[in-house]
């Protein structure tokens, strides 16, 4: 049997997992000398790439000493913790990350929570100790804290720790030892990690837990051996997570290397392979012998915490910007999203109307964008917290918050977040004048907040949350302030009208902008809706008006990304994306009919 090592990369957001995971390639040697690769090489989509961060897991193998690692980097933000709960159950060790200043964050107590409930003892790496601000020691004893918080037995706290500084390539297993590479790393992996257990002589178990997809093969299960011995062209049996048995070949295998997947013909126990063949294949089931099929234990993930309706767009420009605009499409692309990502899920509410629950805005926003990209069209409405009973006691979830304010600041930041039912659990002066905050509170209660916290912190605030538990419902919290600014009409906005609405509030659209009877063009400075008119020119008698129109001086339009208008709008609103636009909308578009429904239900 090959010498193999399973590993995870976990931590908060942004503490330095895909980087880390750089060195490892590298310093292994996969990297080829002449090979050509980005930094943070494992964030290969383009919407990660965009935004920096990591959104799906994905593993890679590498080889050490004889040694085959392979090792699965995670997802650090906590609306993808879903991601990391599943790949906790394919890996025999993990590499848990902190910042040698931020510390333990939110995302931090999550992935060690589940590490510690599935038996796994880590090695703990102190990131990022070249930041001037770092407090090595500090972190360490954060982090025995928090093990012994969370119940871990002796062996667990018992944990290595190494520091380093991975996007040097630094690493060392004292502070006081010189800086030296990731040697220290491979041969705690090597050491303190347990072989995989398993048999290559048993019957086949393979569990799929990342989907993936490739035009000439099709669907691509990636899967950890458990059990057995599994050659190109089987004949297995696809155990399904719902107790379906279905039959398949497995017409490829796939093994990975570096950033590279190559076609192999055998695989065994303890590894990590692709299988192409099996066109049902969902995350969670199990590759079983054909003649034995014996299902693996189906993954359980945290429950959804938000919903969001997605529906069939009805707008005035409704058809015009993207190519799949219909219910049927819609449910496809939603259903196919349910197979891949277990912490997902979808019901169907009503003619073209979808309900997709999930972890959070971010997760909920990264599917949506993802359908732009594909050239979708469809309509979204304001996230809503799943609200259930537990023991006939109406529950909803929360969420453990830290923020990170200039002290001078924070008063009003409390204040803010009072009303809005947080509680306050701790008060911790940072360094450089910032405090570090905690707080439990609701997760309704902060649908909307980042916006205002980042204008209430003149953008210096950091704030961090991730989902705590069920607990009785608290009741009302605070909402937006301020109404809309609606258009009363259809037609391509003009400077000249829009520099008379702009004083009424802040405006989201600039000029030649479509708009429609309904749309919502800005907020208002007050807290009641506002219906204006954003077409009008100056009077018709004025036959140079277009010319003089250009002379006006417009604020810039506030940028109301996909993110930040999700956060924005309100019951009665929804946002209308396609390709090329993201527009906010009343649900109803003439006054009249807003009239009439809200006499119906008084909110
Ligand atoms: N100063 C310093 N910065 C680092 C170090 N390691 C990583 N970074 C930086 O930290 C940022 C985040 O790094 P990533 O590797 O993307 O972090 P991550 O944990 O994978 O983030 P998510 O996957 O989004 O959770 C990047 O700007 C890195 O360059 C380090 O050792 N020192
Ligand atoms: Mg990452």
């Amino acid at each position: 049997m090959q010498k193999i090592r399973n590993i995870a990369v976990i931590a908060h957001v942004d503490h330095g997992k895909t980087t880390l995971v750089d060195g490892l390639l590298e310093q292994s040697g996969t990297f080829g000398d002449h090979e050509q690769h980005d930094e943070r090489a494992m964030d290969s989509n383009d919407i990660e790439k965009e935004r920096g961060i990591t959104i799906l897991s994905k593993n890679t193998s590498i080889r050490y000493n004889g040694y085959k690692i392979n090792i699965i980097d995670t997802p650090g933000h906590a609306d993808f913790g879903g991601e990391v709960e599943r790949v906790l159950k394919m890996v025999d060790g993990v590499l848990v990350l902190v910042d040698a200043y931020e510390g333990v964050m939110p995302q931090t107590k999550f992935v060690v929570k589940k590490m510690l409930a599935l038996g796994i003892k880590p090695i703990v790496v102190i990131n990022k100790i070249d930041k001037p601000s770092a407090e090595p020691d500090r972190v360490v004893d954060e982090m025995f804290d928090l093990f012994d918080h969370m119940g871990a037995t002796d062996d667990q706290q018992d944990f290595p720790v190494i520091y380093a500084a991975a996007r040097d390539g630094i690493a060392k297993m004292d502070m006081s030892d010189p800086d030296g590479d990731f040697t220290c790393i491979f041969n705690a992996i090597i050491n303190d990690v347990p072989e995989p257990k398993g048999d290559a002589a048993n019957p086949l178990q393979a569990q799929v837990f990342t989907l993936d997809y490739d035009n000439y093969v099709g669907k691509i299960g990636i899967s950890r051996i458990f059990n057995g011995t599994v050659n190109k062209g089987d004949n297995i049996m696809l155990a399904k997570a719902n107790g379906e048995m279905v039959k398949g070949k497995i017409s490829k295998l796939i093994g990975f290397h570096g950033l590279n997947r190559l076609e192999i013909d055998q695989a065994e126990a303890g590894d990590i392979v692709a299988f192409a063949g099996m066109e049902t294949v969902n995350v969670g089931d199990t590759v079983a012998d054909i003649n034995n099929p014996v299902a693996l234990d189906p993954m359980h993930v945290e429950e959804p915490t938000l919903t969001v309706v997605f529906a069939v767009n009805d707008s005035p420009l409704a058809g015009q910007e993207g190519k799949h605009v219909t219910s049927n499409k819609l449910r496809e692309r939603l259903e196919f999203e349910m197979n891949t990502n277990v912490a997902m899920k979808l019901e169907v509410v009503g003619e073209g109307k979808f309900k997709v629950s999930g972890r959070g805005e971010l997760q909920i926003t990264v599917l949506a964008e993802n359908m732009r990209r594909e050239d979708f069209e469809f309509s979204i409405s304001r996230p809503e917290v799943i609200v259930k009973e537990i023991e006939g006691v109406k529950c909803e979830p929360f969420e453990h918050l830290v923020i990170d304010v200039p002290e001078d600041l924070s008063g009003g930041v409390i204040e803010r977040l009072g009303k809005r039912k947080a509680e306050m659990k701790s008060m911790l002066p940072m360094g450089q004048g910032f405090q570090r905050i905690e707080f439990e509170i609701p997760a309704r209660a902060l649908i909307g907040f980042r916006g205002q916290f980042l204008t209430d912190t003149k953008g210096e605030g950091v704030m961090n949350h991730s989902f705590i538990e069920f607990r009785p419902y608290s009741g009302g919290v605070e909402s937006r302030s301020y109404g809309a600014l609606v258009s009363m009409t259809a037609g391509s906005t003009l400077a000249f009208s829009l520099f008379g609405i702009q004083n009424r509030g802040t405006l989201y659209i600039g000029v030649q902008t479509e708009v429609y009877e309904g749309m919502i063009v800005g907020e208002h400075s007050r807290d009641n809706d506002l219906v204006v008119n954003p077409i009008k020119g100056k009077a018709q008698s004025n036959v140079r008006s277009s010319g003089a129109d250009e002379a006006i001086k417009l604020i810039p339009p506030r940028d109301m990304s996909l993110e930040r208008a999700l956060e924005w709008i309100e019951d009665d609103e929804i946002l209308e994306i396609t390709p090329k636009s993201i527009r906010i909308r009343k649900k109803f578009l003439t006054e009249a009919e807003r009239k009439r429904h809200s006499r119906k239900q008084p909110k």
